[in-house]
């Protein structure tokens, strides 16, 4: 059998969660293979809202198995209440929840140099989610990092001890005084990691493959937006893994030609988070509009989203990186009675205009081109077909299939699960 792709297009709040969620009755494994506790995928069904951080999405799912891969970062002291916020949902989490040893650790101290680097950079941050994950990565890369596997080892604690008292080093280095007690810090994570213990470790890249070979399907989970990928994003202010779809290959050890579907999940507008250059944001009433419909705020850190018209220059980007086969827009619910929809098609790029993603996408380099489209009064909240959406939304997703040159399959318009129409 084979594996398929669900990856944010944009900046990561696509709407992933829900879409995963949807989606996980068909898959027998969900697996997430990149990022960490940055991400915030919130689920909602039954009239509650769930936001998970390191688990797959498919843990509310009777019968999946949730893996996390080795190109995941896991905070054991995040984990840790990650896990007692699901205990009263009953999930029988151990049976169905397994973690590669691969996969790296993040350390109290990862926390303390995220925090650090990004004290120091002063207005140039990255605006950092402060998980730790650029550190933890950088160590990974570095090849000094302790992955999962290592907690089964005898000198486990003698690893954690010379690479934290490193980091204290370059803590100090960075020299933005900053206030931490370590010694709680450790406690509370050596306390979770005997909490992570409790699961199993597995060596995910046999068992993956190993479950192709049996028939299994599996589903990759992508955590922030194509636009954030180390490689292809608008660096520097980008998150330290491959969001894209090689990613899930090396992140999870599953052979690019085991990959069929790859489910682009994308917002009928845009949002970002954090800093770097956004082309089509907006400072107007239109942007306040789509932030208070739309509830643009970080599931996790609560931080507002900086709001904007649809960017198809930066969303064929993505689409063509990451080989999308069919696409899902989300939230074309909050666009509802805005007079006239504006979607930027090309570039103004030092006197050109161009239509694609270029080096540099600064403000100082780049104005977006608009086309107009009519927009739709009705509340699209309560519809259930296809059929029954105003004229000009139904435009506005066959203008995006015909720029993308990929099928639009799944419309989303509202946060919970029976708020998705099926085109
Ligand atoms: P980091 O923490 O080192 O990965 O941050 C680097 C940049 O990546 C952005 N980033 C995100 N942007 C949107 N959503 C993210 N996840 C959470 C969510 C975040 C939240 O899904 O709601 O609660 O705000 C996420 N994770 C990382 C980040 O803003 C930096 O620009
Ligand atoms: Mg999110």
């Amino acid at each position: 059998m084979t594996v398929d792709l669900l990856l944010g297009l944009q900046w990561g709040d696509e709407g992933k969660g829900k879409i995963v969620d949807v989606l996980t009755s068909n898959y027998d494994i969900i697996a997430r293979f990149q990022g960490g506790p940055n991400a915030g995928h919130t689920l909602e069904f039954d009239g509650i809202k769930h936001v998970l951080r390191t688990i797959p999405s498919g843990i509310f799912h009777k019968n999946a198995i949730n893996i996390i891969g080795n190109g995941v970062v896991i905070d054991p002291v995040v984990f840790q209440k990650e896990l007692e916020g699901l205990e009263k949902f009953n999930l029988n989490i151990s049976s169905k929840l397994f973690l590669s040893r691969k996969a790296h650790l993040i350390l109290p101290t990862h926390r303390l140099l995220d925090a650090a680097s990004e004290a120091a950079k002063g207005k140039a941050k990255i605006g950092s989610t402060l998980k730790g994950i650029g550190p933890t990565y950088m160590d990974k890369t570095g090849r000094n990092g302790i992955r999962i596997g290592d907690i089964e080892m005898a000198d486990f604690k003698e690893r954690y001890r010379a690479l934290a008292d490193k980091h204290e080093a370059m803590i100090a280095f960075y020299d933005v005084n900053l206030q931490y007690d370590l010694k709680e810090m450790e406690d509370e994570f050596f306390a979770s990691i005997e909490v992570l213990k409790t699961l199993q470790f597995i060596d995910s890249e046999a068992f993956l493959n190993n479950a192709l070979k049996e028939g299994k399907s599996i589903l990759a989970e992508g955590a922030q937006g194509s636009l954030l990928d180390i490689d292809f994003g608008t660096y520097p202010f980008v998150t330290s893994s491959n969001t894209t779809a090689a990613g899930a290959c090396t992140g999870l050890g599953i052979a690019p030609n085991k990959v069929k579907e790859v489910f682009g999940i994308f917002k009928a507008y845009t949002t970002r988070v954090g800093s770097g250059p956004f082309p089509t944001e907006l400072f107007d009433e239109d942007g306040a509009t789509m932030a208070r419909v739309g509830n643009e705020f970080g599931s996790v850190t609560g931080r507002a989203r900086r709001c904007g018209w649809l960017d198809l220059v930066a969303l064929k980007y993505a689409v063509q990186v990451n080989g999308v086969t069919q696409l899902y827009m989300m939230k074309g619910d909050v666009l509802s009675g805005f007079e006239t929809l504006k979607v930027c098609t090309a570039y103004a790029y030092k006197g050109e205009i161009i239509n694609h993603f270029p080096y540099n996408i600064e403000p100082e380099n780049v104005t977006p081109v608009f086309v107009e489209k009519k927009g739709w009064k009705a509340d699209l909240t309560g519809l259930t077909s296809y059929e029954a959406l105003p004229e000009e939304f139904k435009d506005y997703v066959a203008f995006i299939e015909k720029e993308l040159e990929v099928p639009i399959k799944v419309v989303s318009v509202g946060p919970d699960r029976t708020q998705t129409i099926i085109k």
